[in-house]
């Protein structure tokens, strides 16, 4: 009784002192280690979210808890006024790593996509001639690209939106996976600088697009000169089965079988999250040289950007992605899971959709959007072991860390057929 009254006096501590921007599952969290998750009572639980796939490689991985440690010894921020001895090995490092000329580091995603909304505009007025003020950026509804006030004036979500405005224009919204709306914003309108996309939408409740979008929007960006910007800072890093979720298939060297054949390369990459397997904000915009070089110094920059502990804490991450093969894992995983999913789908009354690619998926909830179903479905997998979060009334994503093996994923998928069970009528 009295470590549940804890968690509680926790809960409210937050409730009291805190904004309330936040509505969390009921679980206070004290510990992490691979797939679980432990709370203040003691509680063992399944990890389904992974922080919004930023610990692709479990909890408190010890290579890179390790590296965190050994250069927090030595220096941890300089600011760019200076070199460090860590950023040159870096981007050499993540330009190979992901195959572009040049990377612009940042600490969070959501200033890694304002980075790249920068680039494309600049890169509009000065490459492609557009007017002053006049460049565009044509977006997806449904989209999540962070909570700045310039990317909430394109969400369609009135949430993260409404009452925050002035908002900040020159953004079209088009619907997702609708090659042909993009084909006729950029047949009519000369000023578009760049098409800003999710190569799966997580927020919308993991809408996995059709399989040549990206390569048919590739096409149309290359027609029209308009850069194609990937933000892949939910989908990256092996997270959906490939390296990059834009891949398809995967480009970049030895990160996963396959070949090149349908890869679909952005002109921007956007990456944030999992590129330190979520025990320090880094984030990312990667491109080519005739695209960054639009920047020059005084037009963009960042007190952490490019410190060495992220520089170091995102090397080893992202070495532990190729060592442990976590993009092969998860696609692998990924398809197990589904086909259960799909094999429950097919008795029930309350599941009516399971999708999503990797080890992102959701599945779909016969409800309204508005209801509490899938709340109701998380506090009881909750009760049973295992943490998710609705991203709609009716929809559940499930992304658990990708060094989960087989056996646990069979646990889990009991866990979460036999708590779905308990809701069919
Ligand atoms: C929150 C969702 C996930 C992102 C993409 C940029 C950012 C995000 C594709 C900004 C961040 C997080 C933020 C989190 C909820 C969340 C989320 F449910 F909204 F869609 F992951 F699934 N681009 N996504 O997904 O990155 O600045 O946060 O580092 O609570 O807002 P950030």
């Amino acid at each position: 009784m009295e470590t549940l009254a804890h968690s509680q006096q926790l809960i409210d501590l937050e409730h009291a002192h805190g904004a309330h921007d936040y509505h969390p599952i009921p679980a206070v969290l004290e510990r992490g280690e691979g797939v679980y998750l432990w709370d203040v009572d003691g509680e063992k639980y399944f990890d389904f979210l992974s922080a919004y796939s930023a610990v692709n490689q479990g909890h408190c991985h010890p290579r890179i808890v390790n590296a965190l440690q050994k250069q927090a010894e030595v220096l941890t921020l300089t600011s760019r006024a200076f070199h460090n001895n860590k950023l040159g090995k870096y981007m050499e490092y993540m330009t190979d790593y992901f195959n572009f000329e040049r990377i612009l580091p940042s600490n969070t995603g959501a200033e890694a996509v304002e980075a790249a909304i920068k680039i494309t505009r600049k890169w509009g007025y000065t490459q492609k001639n557009i007017p002053e003020n006049k460049a565009e950026i044509i977006v997806c509804s449904q989209n999540f690209h962070g909570r700045t006030s310039t990317i909430i004036s394109f969400s369609s979500d009135p949430g993260s939106k409404n009452n925050f405005g002035p908002h900040a224009s020159g953004f079209i919204t088009i619907p997702y996976n609708d090659t042909e709306a993009l084909e006729a914003i950029l047949e009519t309108h000369p000023n578009i600088a760049g098409f800003l996309v999710e190569p799966i939408q997580g927020e919308a409740g993991v809408f996995t697009p059709d399989e040549d979008f990206l390569s048919k929007a590739r096409s149309l960006c290359s027609e029209y000169n308009v850069l194609l910007i990937a933000d892949e800072i939910q989908t990256g890093i092996g997270r959906t089965g490939s390296l990059l979720a834009s891949c398809g298939n995967c480009s970049c060297k030895g990160h996963c079988e396959r070949q090149a054949a349908t890869y679909t390369r952005p002109d921007i990459l956007i990456l944030g999250k999992a590129i330190s397997g979520g025990t320090y904000p880094v984030s990312a915009v990667l491109c080519d040289s005739s695209i960054m070089d639009v920047i020059q110094p005084g037009q963009h920059g960042s007190t952490f950007g490019g410190n060495p502990m992220a520089c170091t804490i995102a090397m080893e991450a992202l070495e532990v992605i190729r060592d442990e093969k976590l993009t092969q894992n998860a696609r692998h995983l990924g398809k197990l899971f589904r086909a259960a999913l799909q094999d429950y789908i097919k008795t029930s009354t309350i599941v009516t959709k399971v999708r999503g690619k990797g080890l992102l998926n959701a599945i779909v909830i016969n409800d309204t959007e508005e209801s509490k179903t899938a709340w109701n479905i998380c506090m009881k997998l909750k009760e049973n072991g295992l943490l998710a979060k609705p991203t709609h009334g009716n929809i559940i994503r499930f992304a658990p860390p990708l060094v989960m093996t087989e056996v646990q994923l069979q646990d889990c998928i009991d866990i979460i057929t036999s708590t779905l069970r308990t809701f069919e009528v």
